[in-house]
């Protein structure tokens, strides 16, 4: 892989998109290798958390803007979506462990997109967000229309796609938008900290905790109930369960395993 380097520490695969020259914007290749990465994610059972961030000064620039200029050449958009934008998207979200979106930098396009539909987005204090596409005549992607408007409201979320305007990470976090602004010397020490915190804690139980908080998004309350009960009855099976409420009665931290 030349534009994602994946490196696994302490359970945690961390996935850095690497064309800092271009602020990580995305290419074909960079698209394929991050959709690999996820898969591996998903198969390797050593990996219990992941966290996905970027080289350099931005995360990610959305679409590789050089690879749109020649008007010989017009871009396959369905094509590009549904087959290099869309699975990065369906894959994180049916991934059965934890993923961070570690905001190191600028995220604009299909870049904050991709940060935002993480399941914890943290950001550097000098990051920002930008709905970059109306700035180039196009409709924010990669599950903006569907994230947004969830996170941030629908007001909100028309008016930052309209205008595409950059917003600073205290702002969006004030705005519900991500989780956590981190001040930069932190960034991170705490980033590291929270990953492989997640990598310790149940991942069968957020496995199927995320796959309730999918379910939420479509169901309504009687669905949504009976999809908490057939989790929580396959989160009482796991050896995490036993080993939770046992250390509880102990007095101890739990030793979580992951089955
Ligand atoms: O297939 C399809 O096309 C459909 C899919 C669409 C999905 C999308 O993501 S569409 C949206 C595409 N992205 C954008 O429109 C964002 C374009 N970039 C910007 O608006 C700004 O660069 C940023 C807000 C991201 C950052 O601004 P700033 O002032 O901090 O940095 P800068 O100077 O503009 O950029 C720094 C370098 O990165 C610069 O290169 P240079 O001059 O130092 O050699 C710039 O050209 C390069 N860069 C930034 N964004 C892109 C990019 N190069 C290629 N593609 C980019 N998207």
């Amino acid at each position: 892989m030349d534009s994602i380097i994946v490196k696994k520490e302490k359970s945690v695969a961390y996935l850095t998109l690497n064309r800092p020259q271009v602020f990580n914007s995305m290419h074909t290749a960079m698209r394929k290798e991050l959709i690999l990465a996820l898969d591996d994610c998903q198969t390797d059972p050593s990996v219990r958390a992941v966290c996905i961030t970027g080289e350099g000064r931005a995360f990610c620039a959305g679409q590789d803007l050089t690879e749109a200029g020649d008007p010989d050449k017009p871009i396959p958009f369905k094509e590009v979506l549904n087959d290099e934008y869309n699975p990065i998207i369906l894959k994180i979200r049916a991934l059965e462990k934890p993923v961070v979106a570690a905001v190191n930098g600028v995220a604009a396009g299909a870049g904050a997109n991709i940060a935002l539909v993480c399941d914890i987005v943290v950001a550097i204090e000098s990051a920002s967000f930008v709905q970059a596409f109306s700035k180039i005549g196009l409709v924010p992607d990669c599950s903006g229309t569907w994230i947004l408007p969830r996170l941030v409201g629908f007001g909100r979320a028309s008016a930052l796609m309209f205008l595409g305007e950059k917003l600073i990470a205290k702002d969006a976090e004030a705005m519900g938008m991500i989780y956590k602004c981190i001040p930069d010397a932190s960034f991170k020490n705490e980033v590291t900290n929270l990953c492989e915190s997640l990598a310790q804690m149940p991942t069968k139980g957020f496995a199927l905790t995320k796959k309730a908080l999918n379910a939420s998004f479509f169901d309504g309350l009687a669905a949504q109930l009976a999809v908490e009960a057939e989790c929580q009855s396959l989160a009482g099976q796991t050896e995490d369960y036993t080993e939770g409420v046992k250390a509880f009665i102990e007095k101890r931290r739990p030793i979580f395993k992951g089955q």
